[in-house]
């Protein structure tokens, strides 16, 4: 086994080892160009023939990777994309970055890693390390992936290796790109992690290495469910600071000061993206399966579920003070994304708030600078022009998503009634300006 991993270790060294990487979204794309980059042999394997058509015109889908990026890459020769598995046989490292949704509140959806899976298990070649990124439940890797890769004889540790990376990436956070987060390897054997640690290594600037696959599934599930608590406890703390009519925003400002033993979290809207309302419930599920029911998981999703309905309800009361009814009033929604400055639509409490107020019987409209049409479900309307004219009309401007490229002092100006719900007008005491 040493001898495997001594050799294996010079491969790598030498760039003679072939990274497939299947799953070229927000996670998988700019792992595959950071292996590219760092002058590794990367196959993308992606079944979106979208995706893949775009990587071919060097056409950038992911808000963090430019065309430019795209393109040097690409240039190099050493990064191709596919929409097939055949390739897996070339591949000495498989790195799966599929999505894990959820099939309903509570209940996860592996399907696209067992689908993933399945379509490589009969191409690996023999030794090949196979890590999954995607977020799951712990005991995945090594109770669900490891008996559909041991099948037609194969065996871990002889034929193939097995581990679990967690994605870290946060999309939008120029201060952070894949090389400067750590990464944390866990596999399925000490062997696994080891190899593991040897590619990772290579693209980013620490490699934290433990002592199990199932350890390394829950650092992921605690990182994210420790942002849904706080980010619940956040919002509840809102509500009821406005209840006691207290400034949550110069409170929070006010705490950060202390220099140890707090993180500022910012009451907004909702929580969305594809990661922070869904990663705690897979925990949720399986830890009910050991009899377990995580009470703060189910409070906090519960809090920032109904983030949306109490935003459209303080807008309701901001109205009637103003002698308007909602069913009766025009409201323009600012901002229909998840998060600031990211194109990206899932899970977003903007998108709640629309659907709420459609179904108040309000005429609402929306403007985001990233988002021209939402043709969606319960809503299909274009992108309002940002204009005073426009701006003027509307009873009310609910500012939803913060995103930078927006002239708010131009909304001020031309804005009859402004509720805030991400405190972009924290330095501005203007009557007509009401804040979360
Ligand atoms: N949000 C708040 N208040 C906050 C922070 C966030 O309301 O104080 C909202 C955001 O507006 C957004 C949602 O929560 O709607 C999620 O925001 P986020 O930045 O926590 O989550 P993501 O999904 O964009 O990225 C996160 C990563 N972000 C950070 O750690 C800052 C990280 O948790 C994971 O690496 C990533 O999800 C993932 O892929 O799991």
């Amino acid at each position: 086994m040493d001898n495997f991993i001594q050799e294996f270790k010079k491969r790598v060294s030498r760039r003679q080892i072939k990274i497939a990487v299947v799953g070229l979204g927000y996670v998988g794309l700019p792992l595959a160009l950071e292996f590219a980059k760092k002058g590794f042999f990367v196959l993308g394997i992606e079944i979106d023939k979208n995706r893949v058509d775009c990587i071919r015109k060097k056409k950038s889908y992911i808000t963090d990777i430019s065309d430019k990026e795209l393109r040097e890459v690409l240039a190099r020769g050493r990064f191709r994309c596919i929409d097939n598995f055949n390739i897996v046989k070339e591949a000495d490292v498989i790195i799966i970055c599929v999505p894990t949704p959820l099939k309903r509140k509570y209940y996860p959806n592996i399907s696209y890693i067992k689908q993933a899976v399945r379509s490589i298990a009969s191409h690996i070649k023999r030794k090949a390390l196979v890590v999954l990124e995607s977020t799951t439940y712990p005991g995945t890797t090594e109770e669900e992936i490891l008996p559909l890769l041991e099948r037609e004889g194969r065996r871990h540790n002889r034929d193939f290796y097995l581990s679990f990376s967690p994605e870290r990436i946060d999309p939008g956070n120029k201060a952070y790109p894949v090389n400067k987060i750590s990464k944390v390897v866990g596999g399925v054997s000490p062997e696994a992690t080891k190899l593991t640690e040897l590619v990772y290594k290579n693209i980013v600037s620490r490699v934290v290495p433990v002592s199990s696959a199932r350890v390394a599934e829950a650092v992921k599930l605690l990182e994210n469910t420790f942002r849904l608590v706080n980010i619940g406890l956040i919002d509840e703390l809102a509500m009821m600071a406005h209840k006691m009519d207290i400034d949550i925003w110069e409170v929070i400002e006010a705490a950060k000061t202390k220099p140890f033993g707090f993180m500022p979290f910012y009451p907004g809207p909702g929580v969305g993206g594809h990661c922070i309302p869904k990663d705690p419930l897979y925990l949720y599920w399986k830890a009910k399966k050991f009899g377990f029911r995580s009470r703060f998981i189910k409070l906090s999703s519960n809090v920032i579920t109904a983030m949306p309905a109490y935003i459209v309800e303080r807008l309701a009361h901001i109205l009637d003070k103003q002698g308007k009814k909602l069913n009766k009033s025009k409201v323009l929604v600012i901002g229909a994304t998840y998060k600031k400055d990211i194109k990206d639509l899932r899970q977003s409490p903007a998108l709640d708030i629309i659907e709420i107020l459609q179904k108040s019987q309000c005429r609402v409209s929306y403007y985001d600078p990233l988002i021209p049409y939402l043709k969606l479900d319960h809503i299909n309307l274009k992108s309002i022009d940002l204009n005073s004219k426009n701006l003027s009309a509307f009873d009310c401007v609910v500012i939803a998503t913060d995103h930078s490229a927006v002239d708010y002092n131009f909304v001020l100006k031309n804005s009859r009634l402004i509720f805030d719900t991400r405190n972009i007008f924290k330095n501005t005491r203007d009557r007509k300006v009401v804040k979360l």
